[in-house]
């Protein structure tokens, strides 16, 4: 994607100026960021989904039994049928991956790395609904879908910042607003990580999320050390074959420090695992129980494309590739496969690509690698056949 066009989506920024200005940075709102914008899913389409057992929801009541009462799904129509008239608020995570027409909400976002990307998520509120003024750890772009809802935007936070008494919500003790808009359909508003920001449905309204992830240093570090521990052999120890007489035993001299910091280098500079961890990492499914294969000969895989068969991306799997030196990397929902530098085009189709078919696969069809990788994606589970 060229980076100096301006994009509607970005009120006419480039998604260099963009980045540059705004992201992480400050907030930016958009009117009529997507034109005469058609909710792809109707307030009850979304109730729907939060009857079902494997999606996650929530329902935030602001005078419930107690203030900002956390209730979570799956619900059942009962439930519906007794929410107060107004000032509660729906939210359903990962609809991207149960609606096809959310998840095409995805494309303009392309100038961002995907693996960033965490989900869509949706809420709908009655008039004066709202989760309370907080901050998330996340990048996000808040789409307005149906009605209107009031954005307020307050003061940078941090993990000192008071928060009320709550056993569930992360809810901020004080806010501190500066800035607000009422958003319409079509208009969105980005904000950066750690903003204060409180959202109020001014009537029925519907506000799709476009979160993004970023692990925590701590879990980096936890994550990485853990997967580079299974490589290291249990002979490896602490060593010092180059120590000199002490003249305190009780003291632990620097020149340990020394060496440990060499042994932690040593490791943790290594570039092909970090990065086998790493997209490995970021790859991993939201529902893991939802990226579940079939075992599919290579013949078969052939035949059936032959036959007009359209293979398509599991909507729950993750998919990114690396360069590995000469070689490439392609992580898939979790897992990672070394692959030579000659197929860098059918990982970049299998990665983007809406579908795959004879066509588009044509100039892999009679690679064994490639067709021994497509065989794999089925029976590992990010890739399948389309229904029809
Ligand atoms: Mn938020």
């Amino acid at each position: 994607m060229s980076s100096d066009k301006p994009l509607q989506l970005l009120g006419g920024l480039t998604a260099q100026q963009f980045l540059r200005d705004y992201w992480q940075k400050k907030p930016l709102l958009v009117r009529q960021a997507f034109t005469d914008f058609e909710n792809p899913i109707s307030p009850d389409e979304l109730a729907g989904l939060a009857l079902e057992e494997e999606i996650e929801s929530r329902i935030v009541v602001e005078h419930g039994e107690h203030p900002w009462e956390l209730r979570r799904g799956p619900f059942t129509e009962d439930t519906f049928a007794t929410l107060p008239e107004k000032d509660w608020t729906l939210l359903v995570q990962a609809v991207d991956q149960f609606v096809p027409e959310v998840s095409a909400l995805l494309e303009p976002f392309r100038f961002l790395p995907t693996w960033r990307i965490d989900d869509v998520m949706i809420s709908y509120a009655a008039p004066g609904g709202g989760v309370g003024p907080h901050f998330d750890h996340y990048d996000v772009f808040l789409l307005q879908g149906h009605g209107k809802r009031t954005w307020r935007v307050g003061q940078m936070c941090n993990a000192e910042s008071p928060l009320l008494e709550h056993a569930d919500l992360r809810i901020l003790a004080d806010f501190q607003e500066t800035e607000a808009w009422t958003l319409e359909p079509g208009d969105m508003l980005y904000l950066p990580p750690r903003l204060a920001h409180f959202g109020t449905a001014v009537d029925d309204c519907m506000t799709y999320s476009v979160g993004f992830r970023a692990p925590s240093a701590s879990e980096v570090l936890t994550h990485f050390t853990d997967f580079l521990s299974q490589f290291i052999p249990d002979d490896e120890r602490y060593s010092d074959a180059d120590i000199q007489p002490v003249s305190d035993p009780n003291q632990i001299q620097h020149d340990a420090l020394a060496r440990l910091k060499d042994l932690l280098a040593q490791h943790m500079g290594d570039d092909r695992l970090l990065l086998t961890w790493f997209g490995q990492f970021m790859t991993e499914p939201r529902y893991a129980e939802r990226v579940a294969g079939t075992e599919l000969s290579e013949e078969d895989l052939l035949d059936a494309l032959g036959d007009g068969a359209v293979m398509v991306r599991n909507p729950s799997a993750r998919l990114a590739w690396s360069e590995m030196g000469s070689e490439l990397m392609l992580f898939a929902s979790g897992q990672s496969r070394l692959l030579p530098g000659t197929l860098r085009g059918l990982l970049q189709l299998v990665c983007s690509a809406d579908a795959l078919h004879q066509t588009n696969l044509a100039p892999w069809l009679a690679d064994d690698e490639a067709v021994t990788l497509l065989s794999q994606l089925v029976l590992q589970g990010s890739l399948g056949f389309a229904d029809e």
